[in-house]
């Protein structure tokens, strides 16, 4: 043990104390200072920095001795785990660029996941307006179900609303019958009525027609006015039978007919437009009529009791003169 005190130094001594096993340091008491003591001092000062420089040495090779394999393993075990990092990073990398391929593909499955909700939507729709056609489709269903009830019921009614009908349709068939018979007799009862009114009036009935035989003389033309004045005209003569009647009834007295010529020397036609028949009217004549004499006979008369009564005569001359009118009207 080596001890060092100083007088004139306010420095706190160091006192250094080295054993084998431990070196310790701390502060001493200021020893008393000598000048035998400071050259000891200075001695034991380079002694101790000998030592603690030794014991530093020993220390650090001690330490490397010991550390060195510790860090050596724990080297080796940062590079292991370096390495496992490393790995790791590449792997986390590989993920990295997986989820980010996966993330493209989860937009896509995103995206089509929104079109499968929007079809599924339509599809909705679809259902919807297809349920409310199947209610309309049933209300309509309930409607034919109930008319078609009407018709089974209708249709079970028909036989009977056959016989119903035959019964009116013979009923109708009976109606017709009275109807026309109705008819008939109104006519019938009009052409008695009219017969009556105009055999009143002096007219006479023959054959379906009425003829006046007038009880004053006129001039052809002047005849045949008060003929149309008569809803009439001049009589024509289409049958024997109807020359016999008139020749009678006349009693042999001039009468003019409805005869004249188409122009001075024209052919003869009955002026009620009665097609003139030339051969049976070539009976009528008397024998060398007509012979025009003067030239002037242009319109016939009747002047003998004979089925040969006819006779060309001047139109101005005046005679008694015949109408002649169908039973009915002619239509207007
Ligand atoms: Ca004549």
């Amino acid at each position: 043990m080596c001890r060092m005190k100083t007088a004139e130094s306010e420095v706190p001594d160091v006192h250094f104390s080295v054993d084998k096993q431990n070196i310790s340091l701390w502060p001493r008491e200021p020893p008393p200072q000598t000048g035998s003591s400071l050259v000891l001092r200075k001695t034991c000062t380079v002694r101790a920095a000998v030592i603690v420089l030794t014991l530093v040495l020993l220390a650090s090779v001690l330490l490397q001795a010991i550390l060195y394999p510790w860090f050596m393993n724990t080297l080796s075990d940062v590079k292991t785990s370096a390495q496992l990092l490393n790995g790791r990073v590449d792997n986390i990398s590989t993920l990295s660029s997986e989820i980010k391929r996966n993330r493209g593909g989860v937009e896509a499955a995103g995206i089509q996941v929104q079109m499968v909700n929007a079809s599924l939507d339509h599809v909705h729709s679809h259902i919807r307006r297809l349920e409310a056609g199947v209610k309309t489709a049933n209300a309509q269903i309930q409607i034919l179900t109930k008319s078609w009830e009407d018709i089974y019921n209708l249709n079970a009614q028909i036989p009977e609303l056959k016989r119903d009908l035959d019964k009116a349709s013979a009923l109708n068939q009976k109606v017709r019958g009275l109807q026309s018979s109705l008819e008939n007799i109104r006519k019938l009862l009009e052409q008695q009525n009219d017969i009556l009114q105009m055999v009143s009036q002096g007219w006479k009935h023959f054959g379906g027609n009425f003829y006046y035989f007038s009880r004053v003389s006129k001039t052809w033309y002047s005849a045949q006015q008060f003929c149309r004045s008569r809803d009439s005209h001049l009589t024509s003569v289409t049958s024997v039978s109807e020359q016999e009647f008139l020749y009678k009834t006349a009693g042999g007295l001039v009468h003019w007919i409805g005869l004249t010529k188409a122009g001075s020397e024209g052919d003869w036609k009955w002026v009620d437009d009665t097609p003139f028949n030339k051969a049976l009217s070539m009976r009528f004549w008397i024998p060398g009529e007509p012979n025009n004499t003067g030239n002037n006979e242009h319109c016939a008369n009747m002047n003998r009791y004979s089925l040969q009564s006819w006779n060309d005569a001047s139109c101005d001359k005046t005679f008694l003169f015949i109408c002649k009118r169908p039973s009915k009207p002619s239509e207007p």
